[in-house]
Order: C-alpha cells, then sequence, then structure tokens
C-alpha cells in the first residue's frame, strides 16, 4: 500500500479526551473515529489489526474442533423473556421497537439465540458434543464507557457456546476453550493468565477471567509470579486427548480477581517474592452453567436410556475489539504503538526518504514491489514529507520492520533496515534486506 493513497489520519497533538495510552496512540495513528460515546469505526489501520485478531481467534476456536456461524445483532425481547433475562438486564440491555411495535434489543450476548437454534435442530444424545461460535458486534449501554475500545457501547467479541450430554462431558469442552484461549493470547504475544471470576449476568458455577497484567486495566488482580514465565506454544495439543492435567497446572496456582480474592489464601500459597499484586485487563471469559438456558428455553435431547435432558451448556468470550486497545497497553513506547508480528496491520514500513530523487524512487518502488510479490505485507512511505515526519508516523503506526532508503546509502547499494521493538538498525544491501524480509 502506497501511503501517499492510504486513508491514515495520523494526529500530531495527544486528544485531550483519551486517558490511556492505547487510547491516544489509536487516535493518533488514525485507526479508529469516534462516532458517539463508546462507539467507533474502525478506520483502515485499526481495521487491518481488528480482522488480525479476528483471525487468530477464528484458527484457534476451528483446531479444537468448533464451527463459525453468524447469528443476527437485532434480537428478540419474547426470546430473552424465556429465559427470565429480560428484566434482569436492565439498562445496559438497548431495547429497541420496531414498525409493527414488536419489541426488539441489540444483543449483549447470545446464549437465547444460539440454544433456540440448537433446540430447535438437535433431539438425541447422538448429535453431541457440539461447539458453535461467532464473531459479532455486540451493545451495551455501559455506565462509563470509557478508554476507548476497552470498555465500548458497540464491541466486536467472539462467543462461543458448547453443548454436550452431562456436566462431565461439558467440563471436557470447558477445558478445550480453556487451553485454546491460552494459545489465542499467546500468539498475540500476551501473558494471559486464568483467574477464577463471577459469573454476572451470565450465571453458572464454573468460570475462569482472561486477564493481562497492565497499570490501566480495570480490575485489581493477585497471582503468582510464575504465570508470567510460562509458555503455552511450547507445546503441541492434541484437543481429543485428555487436557484436565493442563488445565489444573494453569489452575493450581494462586490467581483471583478482587471480587475472588482472599487475601489469607493468597500470603500463605505465595511466597512472598513471588506475590503480584498489580492491575488487570479482562480479554476473556468463559462460563459453564449446565442447564441454566437449555432448560427454560427448551433445548432437550434424549439419553441413551431414552430419557430427556436439558442438554448442559458453556459460553466463551473473547474481547475482540477490546484486544486491540490491551495489545497496545503491553507494547509500546514514548514514541508510539509496537505491534507484535501478528497482529501488525503491515509487516514493514518502508521508508523513501527523498520522494522525487530518481534513484530513491526507483530503489523503492523496485523493493516494493519484490517484498509484495513475495507476499510480504508493506506500506509505503512515498509522500512528499520531511524524514523526520515519516520517522515519526512510522514509529508511531508500529509496524514490526522498518525500511529506509535514502539518497546517500543509495549511492553505495545500501539500505536501513530497523527493527521497532529493539530499535537496532542493521545497514544492508537491498538483497540482503530483501532476503531478511521475505526469506
Ligand atoms: N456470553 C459470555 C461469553 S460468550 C459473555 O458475554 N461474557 S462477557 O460478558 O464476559 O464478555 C466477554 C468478553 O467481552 C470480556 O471478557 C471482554 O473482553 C469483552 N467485553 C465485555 N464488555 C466489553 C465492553 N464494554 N467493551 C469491550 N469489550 C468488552
Amino acid at each position: 500500500m502506497r501511503l501517499s493513497q492510504y486513508f491514515l489520519p495520523t494526529l500530531k497533538e495527544t486528544p485531550s479526551e483519551a486517558q490511556i495510552v492505547s487510547h491516544r496512540y489509536m487516535l493518533r495513528a488514525g485507526m479508529i473515529r469516534q462516532s458517539s460515546a463508546g462507539i467507533y469505526s474502525w478506520l483502515p489501520l485499526g481495521f487491518r489489526v481488528l480482522k488480525n485478531i479476528e483471525q487468530i481467534v477464528r484458527e484457534e476456536q476451528n483446531a479444537t474442533g468448533a464451527q463459525e456461524v453468524l447469528m443476527p445483532t437485532i434480537q428478540s425481547a419474547d426470546l430473552w423473556r424465556q429465559s427470565g433475562r429480560y428484566e434482569d438486564y436492565g439498562q445496559e440491555m438497548l431495547r429497541i421497537t420496531d414498525r409493527h411495535d414488536r419489541e426488539m434489543l441489540y444483543g449483549p450476548t447470545n446464549e437465547e439465540v444460539i440454544t433456540e437454534i440448537f433446540g430447535a435442530h438437535v433431539k438425541s444424545y447422538r448429535h453431541l458434543p457440539r461447539n458453535m461460535y461467532h464473531i459479532q458486534w455486540k451493545f451495551r449501554d455501559e455506565v462509563r464507557p470509557r478508554f476507548g475500545v476497552m470498555r465500548g457501547r458497540e464491541f466486536l467479541m467472539k462467543d462461543g457456546y458448547s453443548f454436550d450430554l452431562d456436566p462431565h462431558a461439558g467440563r471436557v469442552a470447558y477445558n478445550k476453550m480453556f487451553i485454546s484461549y491460552l494459545r489465542t493470547y499467546a500468539r498475540m504475544d500476551l501473558q494471559a493468565i486464568p483467574m477464577k471470576a463471577e459469573t454476572g449476568p451470565i450465571g453458572g458455577d464454573m468460570s475462569h477471567e482472561f486477564i493481562i497484567l497492565a497499570d490501566t486495566g480495570e480490575s485489581e488482580v493477585f497471582c503468582h509470579r510464575d504465570f508470567l514465565e510460562r509458555d503455552v506454544l511450547q507445546r503441541d495439543i492434541d484437543y481429543d486427548s485428555d487436557l484436565q492435567p493442563l488445565v489444573d497446572e494453569w489452575t493450581s496456582l494462586y490467581a483471583a480477581t478482587d471480587d475472588m480474592h482472599d487475601a489469607a489464601r493468597f500470603e500463605s500459597e505465595v511466597p512472598e517474592d513471588r506475590r503480584v499484586a498489580a492491575r488487570g485487563i479482562e480479554v476473556g471469559h468463559i462460563f459453564f452453567f449446565g442447564d441454566k438456558y437449555s432448560k427454560p428455553l427448551g433445548a432437550f435431547v434424549s439419553t441413551p436410556d431414552g430419557d430427556e435432558m436439558p442438554v448442559q451448556m458453556g459460553s466463551y468470550g473473547i474481547g475482540v475489539s477490546r484486544l486491540v486497545g490491551a495489545i497496545i497497553e503491553a507494547s509500546h513506547d514514548d514514541k508510539g504503538i509496537i505491534w507484535p508480528e501478528s497482529v501488525a496491520p503491515f509487516k514493514v514500513g518502508l521508508v523513501n526518504l527523498r520522494t522525487g530523487d530518481e534513484a530513491c524512487d526507483a530503489a523503492c518502488d523496485s523493493m516494493y514491489a519484490k517484498l509484495s510479490d513475495a507476499g510480504v505485507e508493506v506500506l509505503y512511505d512515498d509522500r512528499e514529507e520531511r524524514a523526520g515526519a515519516k520517522f515519526a508516523d512510522m514509529d508511531l503506526i508500529g509496524l514490526p520492520w522498518q525500511l529506509i532508503a535514502g539518497p546517500r546509502g543509495l549511492k553505495e547499494g545500501k539500505v536501513e533496515l530497523k527493527n521497532r521493538r529493539s530499535g537496532e538498525t542493521d545497514e544492508l544491501s537491498i538483497d540482503a534486506a530483501l532476503t531478511r524480509l521475505a526469506g
């Protein structure tokens, strides 16, 4: 993509409404624009990151055998009356009346809709287990939308739902999601810590929040430091195997949010030098709630003995749009964002230090073409701007690699390759630089 043709409205000034670094950088890097309180448009750069995160989530869900669907954002109030949640949900729910005076709502979550679909079609234990998810916009009329996409009113969530015959099989489904969540965050270079959690309006008696540590997080959290040194991607996961031992490994160490925190247990179980008391961002939340929805909504299956049983369910959420902010909170410096390669909007920023100079233009055009042909995503700064402004924008938008070409270096056939995270810069021949990036 040529920057001269790209819609990238970067800002030099820090917007005064943004209180935390991810919100400031998302606005300054031209990723989003607020439309109303807690409601954002995603501009090209932000949209690319959102899609990359979505794709990692999708791949890790599919690897567990979960199947992608797409349910509507607008739901019927009657369905929510059946589950008993219509009144309970209170003012967070955006209620709408259509032209025929039918009561509708903008879905804050989808337990009711998926349970109705499942119950209408599946009648026998033979068609279990099943797990379906979608990646869809949600609306919650939060009292205090804030911190940009971190606590929005409209936000993108991956929500998945498992259906099983009995609580034991439900636990197997829960464990698959538990491990796949750890992998999902790890692929975004995030160290997510599973913490026992309150179940709130979703309900049920088994639940974990996945939290990443960040000073700007909304929750106060307490955990064992060992969590921060673990790497779940080291192991291959066989989702057909018994995952309980692995889940036990991740749940045996102390980890709790403030609502579940037990100071006495924390002090007795965790040696003083391993105690972490910090703030955290909730990037996912999983629940097992048995027949809480299947019973009132009539999702029953026949058992091998010929009985009828409500199906056992769990639900599993990932804050896809929140993750964009969370990743920035975890990975930035005072110049801007530092994207992990897996979610970066482009891998390489190609900086032409003197647009209009014949040698610079020819070398940059050729590098751009070669990298693009090799499938490398490049944002090519071919604008007629000062070098300083180009560098500042590149650092701000945080692409993992900067490939810099100027008249002086090119005379000797050299370009610079800078790693955004380490700041290390190498002077290389054009071919060597291209091999590093495309190799
Ligand atoms: N039905 C369940 C799981 S499918 C559910 O709704 N769970 S939740 O309420 O915990 O939300 C799942 C995830 O969505 C949260 O962990 C969080 O990462 C994200 N999320 C929740 N509310 C917001 C919000 N207002 N803005 C951005 N992300 C949010």
